[in-house]
């Protein structure tokens, strides 16, 4: 069993890429089951199979400890852990072959605290990876996409599991836009140049200062350009997942 955690900042597309590219891959006759780790989702673009809402409730966490949404939510994401051999009992009673899994909508209370860490360990013993979503929308500008390439290192860091890049919603962007952030992905000169030429003060400094740190960190960045709207780079994206996981070969024999 292979289990792909989708991760990224809040409305950076995760339930829509879940939905989609479970459907995309239920077309090409995978085992694909699709869950929900979100306790505060109020509803998701696709049926979940397994879903941790049927154990915690952001509103009944708020209401049972008099917590607002920001405490509730940190305290529901943080009692998945309570619940992670049930949820692995269910998952597995399914025996898919191929799970996409949706994550909390504020991804530092999922990724940045220790929750993060233990469910990718502890939810069943499948072999893991993880799609992070850079919001195409959202890092046209430079100092978005630098801030966006930190954290998808330091999820990397934190994860230690093979991480696939996606530029999310890219049918919201037009050609040349893409163009643009994709020979940032492809070329750190050119990345500099354009931090250099369209921010300033410390907003550029601190680019410069995070660029440098994120070169240390070594983490590949081959981003695909995907949307759930259109389906553009699924192909892409499995054909990636297939060549890490399986050797080319489909996750459903
Ligand atoms: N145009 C376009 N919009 C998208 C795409 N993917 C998601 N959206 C929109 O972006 C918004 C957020 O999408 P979600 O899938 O809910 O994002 P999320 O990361 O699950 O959000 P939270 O869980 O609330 O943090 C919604 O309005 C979606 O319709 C896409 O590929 N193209
Ligand atoms: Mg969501």
């Amino acid at each position: 069993m292979h289990m792909i955690f989708m991760v990224g900042t809040a409305g950076s597309g995760k339930s829509s890429l879940t939905a989609a590219f479970s459907r995309f891959l239920e077309m090409q006759r995978e085992d694909v089951m699709a869950i929900n780790l979100d306790p505060g989702a109020p509803s998701l673009p696709y049926s979940a199979n397994v879903d941790i809402r049927d154990y915690i409730k952001v509103e009944d966490v708020m209401e049972e400890y008099g917590l607002g949404p920001n405490g509730g939510l940190v305290a529901a994401t943080d009692m998945i852990k309570d619940v992670i051999d049930q949820v692995s009992q269910d998952i597995e009673d399914f025996t898919p072959d191929i799970c996409i899994v949706d994550t909390p909508g504020q991804m530092e209370l999922f990724a940045f605290r220790n929750i993060g860490a233990e469910v990718a360990e502890k939810l069943t013993d499948a072999d893991k990876g993880l799609v992070y979503l850079f919001d195409a929308g959202f890092c046209r500008d430079p100092l978005n996409y630098v801030m966006n390439m930190f954290l998808a290192s330091a999820i990397n860091i934190r994860f230690q599991l093979p991480q696939f890049q996606v530029f999310s919603k890219v049918d919201l962007l037009k050609e040349t836009e893409l163009e643009g952030m994709m020979s940032w992905a492809d070329d750190s000169e050119v990345l500099r140049e354009a931090v250099d030429a369209k921010l300033s003060g410390m907003n550029k400094e601190m680019s410069e200062d995070m660029l440098e740190i994120i070169e240390r960190m070594g983490v590949e960045f081959s981003p695909i350009a995907v949307s759930s709207k259109t389906q553009d780079g699924f192909h892409v994206l499995y054909s990636e997942l297939q060549r890490v996981f399986t050797g080319g070969e489909k996750f459903t024999p």
